[in-house]
């Protein structure tokens, strides 16, 4: 049977890891639904409807109690169903934005109020379309003075290329799925020490310890990522942040069962105080710094 790119797993276990009371999933999406939240005509994948109604269900079932909700790029610039899922939300969600340079002063005070924190820069070109630099610049002038930070989401071979530009930003900057590495060259290449290197020298460079099911090589339970995601850990405890990724849009080897996913935490997060630190005082001092 093919594998249906655009679908979630329907029912994932119950993890065997119980997440500190609090925890946050700083990265996940809603899609839709698309009858109320049309998808971007310019978009480069059409997702299955995954309505935040789902998405708080699935928060409450892994035991979880906070969510970021990361604008997806199948609905470009239309934050509408992003910044809906956090009105609904109860105070428990904050949002990431994806913006043009033409967003008004009205439109980033409106999607402040309901909990935006900040704004994607999605480097992926199977996901969006190249833009110059300036055009990044122009944003980042716009959402710094909210206090917003920038979301970055680049794979590893691009990194040499993007570094001058990250490393010159003046907001906190969030490096989502560990700077996708290629896991199979090792936590010894290069390619690693590359972003190491930009983790050590930037503090205001976090990274988000996600995306297993997409770095993975061998699949589930994901052994091969756990060196990276555990490197990052113990190096960088108070710039670490973890989420599912769900709904998982475009993952062409397996669907995903989010209830495998919370397991992977305590393999990478192997103390309490850094598990502590990765679900709750990381994301909440970015997040929700007031609480
Ligand atoms: C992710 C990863 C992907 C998709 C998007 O904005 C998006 O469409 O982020 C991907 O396809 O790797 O973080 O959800």
């Amino acid at each position: 049977m093919a594998l249906d790119l655009n679908r979630f797993h329907p029912s994932p276990r119950r993890p065997t890891f119980v997440a500190p009371a609090g925890a946050v999933d700083a990265h996940c999406h809603v899609f839709g639904p698309g009858d109320v939240f049309a998808y971007a005509p310019t978009r480069k994948y059409t997702p299955g409807d995954a309505p935040a109604e789902m998405l708080f269900a699935l928060r409450d079932s892994l035991g979880l109690a906070r969510n970021v909700i990361v604008q997806a790029s199948c609905h470009g610039t239309d934050n509408r169903a992003m910044v809906a899922a956090l009105r609904s939300a109860g105070g428990r969600a904050r949002g990431i934005a994806f913006v043009d340079v033409d967003v008004t002063d009205d439109e980033l005070a409106a999607m402040d109020v309901a909990g935006v924190r900040g704004v994607r820069f999605n480097f992926l070109k199977r996901l969006v379309d190249a833009a110059p630099r300036e055009h990044y610049e122009r944003i980042v002038a716009r959402i710094a003075p909210l206090g917003w930070h920038v979301v970055v989401y680049f794979e590893a071979p691009e990194l040499t290329t993007l570094a001058p530009f990250l490393t010159s930003l003046p907001t906190t900057v969030v490096v989502d799925h560990m700077g996708r590495p290629d896991v199979e060259l090792g936590t010894a290449h290069p390619q690693w020490k590359r972003f190491l290197a930009i983790m050590e020298a930037h503090d205001n460079v976090w990274v988000k310890v996600s995306g297993p099911e997409r770095l993975s090589k061998s699949g589930p339970p994901y052994d091969d990522v756990v060196p990276f995601g555990r490197d990052l850990v113990e190096r960088y405890p108070s710039r670490v942040l973890w989420g599912t990724d769900w709904p998982h849009p475009n993952m062409a080897t397996h669907v995903p069962d989010d209830g495998e996913l919370v397991d992977f935490i305590p393999r990478i997060a192997t103390t309490v105080s850094s598990q502590r630190a990765l679900l709750v005082d990381n994301p909440m001092r970015l997040y929700w710094p007031e609480a």
